[in-house]
């Protein structure tokens, strides 16, 4: 989203947690056959993630071993070339497991085990001049209710709150930091988003101690009421950030009207952004330092409806309340 939290608020409290490895990134597949000696690796003729839980050597089988794992490898790192990452479908890779969601099945205010309300910065007023106060646990900013998280961005005057900042609207900001955070994976946010001029809702993820840009922002999705339709993915380093993050788009002409999966793969290897399976961005490690691929840590998730600011643009304050309705958020992980 092109902003970070206040760095100032990075204390160090908030655990690193859930951390794994992804082994679908490397060819982990290392089968170690002598001359004369071949091997039958049942894991390779099962799946990948189970390599070499069992293996048996005959002969006959060494070439037939060799070429499975090749295979095993190619399917649990992906396909190769940038081309092939953008066409292959995204879907929950094989072997992943849910590690964190959020169904929102219980109606009120969202779950405090999961979620916390950014609220830092409406004093001083958030990044890219944007025009919204973000509330605190106030039910016609972000509520739960049937089967949905619905944040809503309002127009009105909050001016009795001791944290306001003069804004004119009221949105919320709701984040998993110091709840859930994780380095690769495969994530869904099943979503509606919000349209209307002066609109930026935003799916996305910031490295848990907030270094930005150096940490690293992953937009999931975004989309900007003067462009309706058109959602996009951006990764933001230190190598490129802001108006220099890498990203690209595609047109949803439904993504206010109707619900898709916005889907995030991440492994140490690439990112590939999609949306109901089909792919619209990839970003891959080019090996070059962190400050090309700094997505070897943590990230934790947001979802927030902006108003205004360098990316919304000018506001129509006739299409208030508007909102963004999310019906799930689910992570998954492969096995440690
Ligand atoms: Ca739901």
């Amino acid at each position: 989203m092109n902003k970070a939290t206040d760095p100032s608020r990075s204390d160090g409290t908030f655990p690193l947690g859930n951390r794994s490895i992804d082994p679908g990134a490397a060819p982990y597949l290392n089968v170690s056959c002598t001359a004369h000696t071949a091997c039958w690796d049942r894991a390779i003729r099962s799946v990948a993630a189970t390599v070499a839980t069992w293996r048996r050597c005959t002969t006959a089988a060494l070439g037939l071993g060799w070429a499975l794992g090749s295979a095993a490898a190619a399917a649990a790192s992906g396909p190769a070339s940038p081309d092939a990452l953008m066409k292959e479908p995204l879907r929950l890779p094989a072997g992943y497991q849910l590690v964190w969601s959020d169904e929102f099945s219980t109606d009120g205010l969202p779950d405090a085990t999961k979620w916390v309300y950014d609220t830092g910065m409406n004093k001083q007023g958030w990044h890219n001049a944007e025009l919204q106060y973000y509330s605190d646990a106030r039910p016609e900013n972000s509520v739960v209710r049937d089967g949905k998280l619905l944040i809503t961005a309002r127009k009105e005057d909050l001016s009795a709150r001791a944290d306001w900042g003069g804004q004119k609207y009221s949105s919320a900001r709701l984040i998993t930091r110091g709840k859930g955070d994780w380095t690769y994976g495969f994530y869904e946010i099943r979503a509606k988003l919000p349209c209307g001029l002066g609109t930026w809702p935003a799916i996305w993820m910031l490295n848990t101690p907030v270094e930005w840009p150096a940490g690293g922002e992953i937009d999931i999705v975004e989309h900007i009421g003067r462009e309706p339709g058109h959602v996009f993915s951006t990764l933001h380093t230190a190598a490129g950030h802001g108006a220099h993050g890498t990203g690209n788009g595609t047109q949803v002409p439904d993504a206010c009207t109707a619900f898709h999966d916005y889907q995030l793969h991440w492994t140490p290897d690439h990112m590939r952004f999609g949306i109901d399976g089909k792919v619209h961005h990839v970003y891959r490690n080019a090996r070059q330092g962190t400050a090309q691929w700094p997505f070897d840590a943590p990230e934790f998730l947001i979802l927030n409806i902006a108003i205004g600011g360098h990316l919304g643009g000018p506001v129509d304050d006739a299409i208030f309340p508007v909102q963004m309705e999310v019906d799930h958020v689910r992570v998954y992980q492969a096995p440690r």
